[in-house]
């Protein structure tokens, strides 16, 4: 089996160096020749929280290249799966290339790898099916705590679960999808906690959920996703987040779990010295996720003829404190 991962963030480093490590063969496509070159020098770390390796893969166990070399190695030997690893606004794209994969390909059919999608927030799933349409398509949320420290190297900050799913809305992926079970076998043995889930709506909306109250506020504050509980003040912003984005979930008539609050905090806590993937852009001047993640819960609000005015807003800001994004 052949992974493309794509995508050389922390996600791509964290599940390519350890699917490496354990024997899996994948190939990791990065933005940046700079990268490219360190990942071929110096091979995948992973560090845990106690600044232990917890991962090597050596240089030889994997392929790594730049994006536009993705098609031509695919052409050549093609692969089962195709992890998109990158940020929301990139994905289009990225879809765009592999769509381009089997354009000459009289089998086409039957060689469609799957795709799974890891990107935060909503909406993804349909633009990716609308530009891969009849392709195996899932959806994966997970809740691995993952911060790159260097181009080869990621601090695996916390463990989590991984679910993998069909969405909903997905039209195609039930009849002629590619088995995940292997795919799920490969992430156990590579030391994930991997499961597949026939749930994954709710899970992309929970997440949803939480990143819509973590991210922004972390971002705007510019502290770690722990110091969110530090104050009376800040809980009181999280939550204003929380019971709009719940009244415009039940006017979309989408459940959400009662102790969704609780599990916020919890996420907060479990993942106190993170910096949220919002910050992180906003610290690096990079164009953040908030159009999917806030911008969702605006665009749900207005499908159902209501407005969402604190979402609508902290989107405003973050956007404005990129330049990029204005
Ligand atoms: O998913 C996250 C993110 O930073 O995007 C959380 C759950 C907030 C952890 O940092």
């Amino acid at each position: 089996m052949i992974i493309d991962l794509i995508g050389g963030g922390s996600l791509g480093l964290l599940y390519g160096g350890k699917l490496a490590a354990a024997g899996v063969k994948v190939r990791l496509w990065c933005r940046s020749a700079e990268q490219v070159e360190q990942l071929q020098m110096k091979g995948i770390l992973i560090q845990n929280t106690y600044g232990a390796a917890e991962a090597l893969a050596k240089p030889e166990a994997f392929t790594a290249g730049v994006i536009e070399e993705f098609a031509s190695y695919w052409k050549q030997e093609p692969g089962q799966w195709i992890f998109l690893m990158t940020k929301q606004k990139d994905t289009e794209a990225v879809c765009q290339m592999s769509a381009g994969l089997l354009e000459q390909d009289k089998l086409a059919q039957d060689r469609r790898p799957g795709v799974v999608g890891f990107q935060n927030g909503y909406g993804h799933m349909e633009r990716i099916e609308r530009i891969l349409p009849g392709w195996p398509l899932y959806a994966a949320v997970t809740t691995e705590g993952a911060k790159r420290t260097a181009l080869h190297e990621v601090l695996h900050a916390g463990m989590g679960t991984t679910w993998i799913g069909v969405t909903e809305q997905s039209n195609i992926g039930r009849e002629i999808a590619v088995n995940p079970d292997h795919l799920v076998k490969m992430l156990q043995k590579a030391g994930f906690s991997a499961v597949l889930s026939n749930d994954i709506d709710s899970r992309i909306y929970r997440k949803l959920l939480i990143n819509a109250v973590i991210n922004p506020l972390t971002a705007l504050w510019d502290i770690s996703n722990g110091e969110l509980l530090a104050s009376d003040k800040r809980m009181q912003m999280m939550r204003m987040l929380l019971d709009e984005a719940l009244v415009v979930y039940e006017a979309c008539g989408i459940s959400c779990d009662e102790d969704i609050w609780e599990q916020i905090v919890e996420v907060c806590a479990a993942t106190a010295g993170n910096t949220s993937s919002m910050r992180k852009d906003v610290q690096d001047g990079a164009a953040t996720e908030v159009d999917w993640i806030n911008g969702s819960i605006v665009a749900l609000a207005g499908k159902a003829g209501i407005r969402a005015a604190a979402h609508e807003m902290v989107t405003g800001i973050i956007k404005g404190l990129t330049i990029r994004e204005e």
